[in-house]
């Protein structure tokens, strides 16, 4: 089944990595793949206890389960003054960069769309900022020779889809071709040449220098720069603006807007309101999916698995975040929620045989299937049936059209990968990197949202553009191969600790012979690279798929990066991804 071809690992993981994040220093990390000792546990077949060997998870428990307010958030944000105040801000807002567009200062325009989209509000002006942008290449102003200038206005075209050449940084140059170093006095220049440097293509060795040269310098000046500066330069190097989510990124940088000299106050009143209204949308969401989790009850036999409806929740916010978007969080809310679950019975819970037995109960797609499951499994094969056969039902109502057949084969394709790896365990067998990364990526689920989130936020499902995705085109395979790696970074080590395959990184090790930290390198090197092949597929004009879509696949890369950019934000989620969910769901701006 080789769905993923991955040509190029042989000769692109370079062993220069310039540009690999650092690796956090952590107690001790143990690369010999002892299997923990199995814990020995009773199950039940048919009302039949049965002993056998398994692993045991040691997953925290649900940090939600006693917060009754999950249940019963409720902002004010709801009510008609400030539906109205909003209207009046947004017209403001649009008056404000009219304005700005038809002025005679680029700069101006571009720090304005840029503060208009980190401040979350891009969604209301996209059209506006497109135009603007176009217009801007048009009149072929004369821009000021700035870093910060040129570096804002690369980033900003290439997020908009305009063609812009990374040959704009040649004048920062010397004669030998590397950037100068005397432009290391404009720290604020060296933070937008950072940021641009992400939207870069595979080959772009400017933008590659670029990068490394922005990093060094930043890392320099870090703590010297005036403290809002610095905030800036600390918040880049965490993780660089393209990997964030639009959410969080709103959050934080509505407080660093607040406290700048040239604080605009209606679009920070804009900001702040439409932020709360939004958090009063997702409050809706997930009190209605905290009821669906609780009424379904999966969990009820499956005490070894992660109960993670709420960080569920925030997953969907990360890839379709915009408020009119609740089917589709819905839908990917239940779809992680499950999968889950899932994951940790393959994983760690069941035995090869059992793994069988589901795999093709959802081959079958027979509800009948049932009977043949041990009892652990059969809630929760019901409840993927019913949920997933109500997903098919609710495009029928609406687009006419049947997606059943494509709906089960992306579950197959998921469980199989599933079983493979449980082969895998089961049998002892190390796989290459090659071999491993070709079932992970599907395994990580990547394909598996990416292809949900497609059928419930098109306005239209074609036929072509399901065969598309179901044929794994690049988008989903690049996408997917940066989330299996991200992945494996953050959760790896307490897989391994608790018997699982060799990931990633363990696959590499023997592969190539280098060392822990070497192995980690190349592999963010080559999860950098599968960014810059999605960055390309902001611009594929021949693709069926609607340019929203392409953007909520790539918010799933990051929104990956944002799970995992402290060690495993998902599976352990009771520290920024907890802060995370209460500033996102729960507690609003003070206006
Ligand atoms: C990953 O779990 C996880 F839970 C994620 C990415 C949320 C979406 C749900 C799934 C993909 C299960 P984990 O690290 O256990 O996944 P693997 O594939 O490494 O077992
Ligand atoms: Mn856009
Ligand atoms: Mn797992
Ligand atoms: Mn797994
Ligand atoms: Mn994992």
């Amino acid at each position: 089944m080789a769905l993923l071809h991955l040509n190029f690992l042989s000769t692109k993981i370079s062993s220069s990595t310039p540009f690999s994040k650092q690796v956090p220093s952590r107690k001790s990390r143990n690369v010999e793949f002892t299997t923990s000792p199995h814990k020995c546990l009773a199950t039940t077949q048919n009302g039949v206890v049965v002993q056998t060997e398994r692993r045991s998870a040691n997953y925290k428990n649900n940090i939600w389960e006693h917060d009754h307010f999950l249940k019963t958030l409720k902002n004010d944000y709801t009510a008609e003054v400030y539906v109205l105040r909003a209207n009046i801000l947004k017209d403001e807002v649009t008056h404000i960069l009219d304005y700005a567009r038809d002025a005679s200062s680029p700069f101006a325009l571009l720090v304005l769309i840029d503060d208009i989209q980190r401040l979350g509000l891009g969604y209301f002006f996209e059209k506006n900022i497109r135009t603007a942008l176009g217009l801007l290449i048009e009149k072929n102003l004369k821009m000021e020779e700035t870093l910060e200038t040129t570096a804002l206005y690369f980033r900003l075209l290439r997020q908009h889809g305009f063609k812009v050449s990374q040959d704009v940084f040649s004048i920062f140059r010397d004669p030998q071709n590397s950037f100068k170093e005397s432009l290391d006095q404009d720290v604020k220049g060296m933070v937008r040449l950072f940021e641009a440097s992400y939207l870069g293509l595979e080959g772009e060795d400017i933008l590659d220098e670029a990068n490394a040269f922005a990093r060094r310098h930043l890392l320099d000046v870090k703590g010297n720069a005036d403290s809002n500066l610095a905030e800036l330069v600390t918040h880049a190097l965490d993780l660089p603006l393209h990997h964030r989510i639009t959410r969080l990124e709103a959050r934080w940088y509505i407080d660093a807007y607040s406290r700048r000299k040239d604080v605009n106050s209606t679009l920070l009143e804009f900001a702040k309101l439409d932020y709360n209204m939004i958090q009063s949308t997702y409050q809706k969401d997930l009190i209605e999916m905290s009821r669906w989790w609780k009424n379904l009850d999966v969990m009820m036999n499956l005490p070894f698995s992660r109960d993670r409806l709420a960080e569920s929740f925030l997953w969907s916010v990360g890839m379709t975040d915009e408020p009119q978007y609740s089917y589709c969080r819905q839908v990917i809310t239940k779809v992680i929620a499950l999968v889950t679950v899932i994951d940790d019975f393959y994983d760690i819970y069941a035995t090869y045989d059992e793994a069988k037995l589901f795999t093709d109960a959802v081959e079958r797609w027979d509800i009948n299937a049932v009977e043949q499951l041990p009892d652990y499994m059969k809630l929760c094969f019901f409840a993927l049936y019913n949920t997933v056969n109500e997903f098919a039902y609710n495009a029928l109502k609406e687009h006419g059209f049947n997606i059943l057949p494509h709906l089960r084969k992306q579950w197959v394709d998921q469980c199989k990968s599933y079983l493979l790896e449980s082969k895998w365990f089961h049998t002892g067998y190390k796989a290459t990197l090659a071999e491993y990364l070709d079932n992970g990526c599907i395994s990580v689920a990547g394909p598996l949202l990416d292809f949900h989130v497609y059928v419930s936020m098109t306005p239209r499902i074609t036929k072509e553009a399901l065969d598309y995705l179901q044929g794994y085109p690049d988008l989903i395979r690049w996408d997917s191969m940066a989330f299996r790696i991200v992945d494996d970074f953050g959760t790896s080590e307490d897989e391994l600790a608790r018997g699982d395959v060799p990931k990633a990184i363990q696959c590499y090790m023997p592969d190539t012979g280098v060392s822990f930290q070497v192995a980690r390198e190349q592999l963010r090197h080559l999860a950098n690279e599968a960014w810059k092949k999605q960055n390309r597929e902001q611009w594929v004009a021949e693709s069926p798929l609607p340019e929203s879509y392409v953007n909520a696949v790539t918010d799933l890369t990051r929104t990956t990066e944002i799970f995992y950019q402290y060690e495993d934000g998902f599976g352990i989620p009771d520290n920024e991804t907890e802060n995370r969910i209460r500033s996102l769901m729960v507690d609003p701006i003070p206006l």
